[in-house]
């Protein structure tokens, strides 16, 4: 059986707004995440796990498990306070810091360039519906590059664009009922892509040797049974959901699948002059994705009504296209996201089958209740259990034959969730705070911590729990 690749980039991943904190200090600007309402007995995102301070102890940590690699994110709030603006030094400082922290350990730096924080100020002059914002970006990505090029070889344009798109509500990134703003978001979608095309295209030219790709979240849609429109459904939802996305950051142009359905439904976005080449002019050097289960979906075309509840994970539905379903094979976790580590290989598999770039997995994780035991333990079996089975399903892909750079579970340490708190927990080390008491925020080694030391150290061959 083949190998992980020797130089395998072992991690993982968390993003600025949900674990750092210090939400306003050092000049920060506001994001909209820092403004979100947020659900009735979940925490803002103020303190986080206050990984602003704490820093270098948290990567001391991710040293001790022998990381290859950190995935996080860059607040654009601190680089920039009001998005388009004066440079902040020191939002400049903070990170540097970071980097070197991370390159004192030999942990190569990945990272992503927004994550789900778009500056509150931006915001209020239309965010990404207002084309400025694309020139914003792209100032934002030369400060980025410049400050950081000679020292960050991994770079990830936007996380889940897919999701702020199709989940906007859930994740805090779009005001009001998806119905009502489709035509806007698919216009966003629209400039979001052209930004995330100029920033490729300008790292390449900046930095020589730099590689960069988009992160948007990749699931394999099953069909709920072999009846043709359940296929057709399938095919719907996979082009909405994935394709749209992918096509357009490798090949640069928009899925057929995907552009029909937003002509049927009346929200194809308006194309300026020049924006078809500015989207096929650019190349990622790979594709990073984010994984947590697969989707399933039946024939939506008649009975079903659109519902717009739902997250990154649960699929509903859109009526005429597809309508989200249950898959009887799979268990659920306790947050009811369905588990699937075959379906990561599949998801894996028909990725790189599609496009031919190598990959990165930039999530996959368990959320989970965890408690502190009366001898100070986190004994998350489940979660290595999750984990072993995806890296174990992941090495069988690489036996397939698909190229992968790198594995980066989410999280690195707990952190808040996108809208359901604390106590979703991701972690391999462990945060000592609840939802509305910071305590001592002390970092604790779970025993996932351990188990995934090992597996590191042996490069994914040792992957036993011992129990
Ligand atoms: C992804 C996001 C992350 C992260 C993760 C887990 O969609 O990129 O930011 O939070 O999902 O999701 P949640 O926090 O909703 O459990």
């Amino acid at each position: 059986m083949k190998q992980f690749k020797q130089d395998f980039l072992w991690g993982a991943s968390t993003s600025a707004y949900q674990v750092e904190g210090a939400y306003g200090e050092d000049d920060k600007g506001l994001s909209v995440q820092d403004v979100k309402a947020v659900l009735p007995g979940t925490p803002d995102f103020k303190v986080a796990s206050d990984h602003y301070h704490h820093f270098k102890e948290d990567i001391a940590l991710m040293a001790e498990m022998g990381f290859k690699t950190y995935r996080f994110s860059i607040a654009w709030t601190r680089i920039i306070p009001d998005g388009d603006g004066a440079i902040n030094p020191k939002g400049i400082e903070f990170y540097s810091k970071l980097i070197d922290e991370c390159l004192k350990y030999k942990i190569e730096p990945l990272i992503t360039m927004y994550h789900f924080d778009l500056p509150f100020e931006l915001e209020k002059k239309g965010g990404w519906s207002n084309r400025k914002t694309i020139d914003a970006f792209l100032k934002y990505a030369k400060v980025l590059f410049e400050e950081f090029g000679t020292r960050v070889k991994y770079w990830l344009t936007i996380n889940e664009e897919n999701m702020m798109i199709l989940h906007g509500a859930a994740i805090g990134t779009v005001n009001g009922s998806a119905a009502e703003v489709q035509k806007i978001l698919y216009q966003q979608n629209h400039h979001m892509l052209i930004a995330q095309a100029l920033t490729m295209k300008l790292l390449h030219k900046m930095v020589v040797g730099a590689k960069i790709g988009p992160a948007p979240n990749i699931s394999y849609v099953y069909p709920k049974t072999c009846k043709p429109e359940d296929i057709l459904a399938m095919q719907n939802f996979t082009a909405i959901r994935n394709w749209l996305y992918l096509d357009m950051a490798v090949y640069g142009r928009y899925n057929t699948v995907a552009w029909n359905f937003m002509e049927k439904t009346g929200i194809t976005p308006a194309i300026e002059a020049g924006d078809m080449e500015v989207l096929k002019d650019a190349k990622p050097d790979f594709i990073a994705f984010n994984y947590y289960a697969t989707a399933t979906v039946a024939d939506g075309s008649a009975i079903f009504e659109d519902d717009e509840s739902g997250d990154q994970q649960i699929s509903i539905g859109m009526k005429g296209f597809y309508a989200g379903s249950k898959n009887e094979y799979l268990q659920k976790t306790q947050f009811g996201w369905e588990v699937d580590p075959e379906g990561f290989r599949i998801t894996l598999r028909e990725i790189y089958d599609r496009y031919h770039l190598p990959l990165i997995v930039t999530e996959n994780g368990l959320g989970a209740y965890d408690e502190v035991n009366e001898n100070g333990e986190i004994i998350d079996d489940y979660r290595i259990e999750y984990l072993q089975k995806h890296i174990m399903q992941a090495k069988l892909a690489v036996d397939d034959g698909v190229e992968l750079l790198g594995y980066c579970p989410w999280s690195a340490i707990d952190l808040i969730s996108t809208h359901q708190g604390f106590v979703k927990r991701y972690g391999f080390i462990y945060v000592n705070r609840t939802e509305d008491d910071l305590k001592d925020m002390k970092r604790l080694k779970k025993k996932s911590f351990y188990w995934y030391k090992k597996v590191i150290a042996s490069n994914g061959e040792d992957l036993t729990n011992n129990k």
